[in-house]
């Protein structure tokens, strides 16, 4: 069996951190990945249109001032191959291919309590035995479909936005089908309806979105940010969301109507996402929130024609950002299109799929392709695809089977030895992912480091902090519109699944403190031990 100090599951951004700052370390680490190639959702989210909603210059590695002065980002929001681009230049440039083996999925790994290490097979019949278990397997990454009757007799082609194919789709002549209105369904939209025939989406919930504001980055524009970078990134380890946008002090409902549609106007055509910051109320107070949802209704109302489908489109019901709000390029114009239609699912349900295509309560539609943009199993779908078996034969299905429960969304007690990177309990996708994913590694390294230092072989979070970070995840978001509405952050995006708020809403700066007070504490919460912890027992256990 081959032994390794860390093993790492996921080569995605995440996974490839991971490797790379332990490897700097002098640790042997191995990364496992089920597919044949780097990338994680990045490699598999290739439909069209996909490209990050967070700045190039801030969804990228911050480890290396020299791979961020040689790196040119094309454009403000990278598209998926251009991060893809990204991710394998890095790969290439550290050396880190060779420590990762391809198409080689985890079935499940087992805490061997007696040696203090984690034994991890996968589907090949490998085994390995790991000093540390480091599950990098992404919050978006186990896709969702809904199983509609008759799925399986449809003719054409279905696709999963998150598992697109590597052959070239084409829309051309065709007529295509659009599930799904999140972010991807969103992005997707306006690229297929200028090559297909004709497009029906299936619109659910109608969602906030905010245009993208994307443009080519020009020569001084990088010059600029290449100038200053590292001033750059401690913007954005400082801020509430770690995409470097200040705090702001100002209520949304202290400032008179005209500024405050003002500021809106000048958030609306450049920020992306720092829309929802103009105000920093906007997502803790109904009142404040309801002059950005209404500002962005107006906004779709400005661009959307026919008035039937401009109420349809409009988004009700839910305050603005509580559930993730989307960032497009032209979404809402292509319902002018003529080859566009909206498909009310709400009005009229989806009954089956039949050869053809689908039948709704209203009508019968004809397809070639069929499109699932029907999101995923958020933050614990991917956690819970391999068994993973802890102390005294707990698994973590069945230590979640409440929901999460983590110290610092880190450790989770009865699973010694084993790091979850920006799972639940953690800012993770309520915040810059990638900000996140490094803070939480280095954190990780330094804890790693400590246990080397002084000998210890095992740390387990302890239940008590457990209850006491689960607590204050859930104090800081009532504070918050989040738990207003339901969401993939509070679970409701798969039936059965428990009502938990995940992630952590105190912000990144915030979250940034905790873990620094924590290591200084001596990585408080978590314990070690020198001898495992399990013949610790047993020693006792011959005593009496
Ligand atoms: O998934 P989603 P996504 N019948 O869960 C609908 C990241 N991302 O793949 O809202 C009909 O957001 C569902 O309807 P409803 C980003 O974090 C980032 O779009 O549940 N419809 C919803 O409209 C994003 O948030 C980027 O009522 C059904 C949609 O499917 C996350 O990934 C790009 C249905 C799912 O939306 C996920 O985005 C893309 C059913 N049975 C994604 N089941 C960028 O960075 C579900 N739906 C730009």
């Amino acid at each position: 069996m081959d032994q390794v100090d860390v093993l790492v599951v996921g080569a995605g951004f995440a996974g490839l951190r991971a490797l790379y700052r332990f490897r700097s370390q002098g640790h042997k680490v191995l990364v496992i990945e089920a597919s044949p190639d780097i990338g994680g959702v990045w490699y598999h989210n290739g439909y069209p249109g996909a490209r990050c909603d967070v700045e190039s210059y801030d969804y990228s590695y911050s480890f290396s001032p020299e791979l961020e002065q040689d790196w040119r980002w094309s454009e403000r929001y990278a598209t998926q191959p251009e991060i893809l681009r990204y991710i394998n230049h890095v790969a290439d440039r550290f050396d880190l291919r060779r420590d990762i083996q391809f198409n080689t999925r985890m079935t499940n790994a087992t805490y061997d309590e007696a040696s203090a290490t984690w034994v991890i097979a996968t589907e090949g019949g490998k085994s390995v035995r790991a000093k540390y278990l480091m599950m990098c397997v992404g919050q978006l990454s186990a896709t969702k479909s809904p199983n509609y009757p008759g799925l399986s007799d449809f003719k054409g082609e279905v696709i999963h936005s998150g598992m697109w194919p590597k052959h070239k789709v084409d829309y051309a002549g065709k007529h295509v089908a659009i599930i799904g209105t999140g972010s991807s369904g969103m992005q997707m939209t306006p690229i297929i309806a200028k090559e297909a025939k004709h497009l029906t989406v299936f619109q659910r919930t109608a969602n906030f979105s905010i245009p993208a504001a994307n443009a080519p980055v020009t020569d001084e524009e990088d010059r600029a940010v290449k100038a200053s970078y590292r001033e750059r990134r401690e913007r954005a380890w400082n801020s509430a969301t770690g995409l470097g946008f200040m705090p702001n002090k100002t209520s949304a409902l202290d400032v008179s109507a005209e500024d405050r549609e003002k500021a809106y106007e000048a958030a609306w055509n450049r920020l992306g996402f720092g829309f929802a910051l103009t105000y920093f109320d906007i997502l803790l107070k109904k009142e404040a929130n309801d002059t950005a949802a209404e500002f962005i209704r107006k906004k779709i109302a400005s661009v959307v024609d026919d008035p039937v489908l401009r109420d349809k489109l409009t988004p009700k019901g839910h305050p603005f950002a509580a559930r993730r709000p989307s960032v497009d390029s032209g979404y809402f114009q292509s319902f002018n299109r003529d080859n566009v239609e909206l498909a009310d699912v709400r009005e009229s349900p989806i009954v089956e799929f039949t050869p053809e295509g689908i039948r709704t309560q209203a009508k019968s539609h004809a397809f070639d392709m069929i499109i699932f943009a029907t999101g995923f199993d958020v933050f614990t779908g991917s956690l819970f695809k391999p068994d993973i078996i802890g102390r005294h034969g707990m698994t973590l299905k069945k230590k979640w089977a409440d929901g999460p429960v983590t110290h610092l969304g880190i450790g989770v007690s009865d699973f010694p030895n084993m790091f979850i990177v920006v799972g639940p309990g953690s800012p993770s996708l309520l915040s810059n992912v990638m900000v996140s994913t490094e803070e939480q590694i280095d954190w990780m390294a330094g804890l790693v480091q400590k246990m080397q230092s002084e000998g210890s072989v095992e740390v387990e979070a302890q239940p008590e902090a457990e209850k006491i970070w689960g607590q204050h995840i859930n104090d800081r978001v009532k504070e918050t519109l989040y738990l207003s509405t339901d969401s993939y952050y509070n679970g409701a995006e798969v039936q059965g699944k428990p009502r938990v708020f995940m992630p952590y809403s105190g912000g990144v700066r915030g979250y940034r403190r905790i873990l620094q007070r924590c290591a200084e504490e001596g990585y408080s919460g978590f314990s070690f031990n020198k001898t495992p912890a399990a013949l610790e027992d047993t020693a006792s256990l011959a005593k009496v």
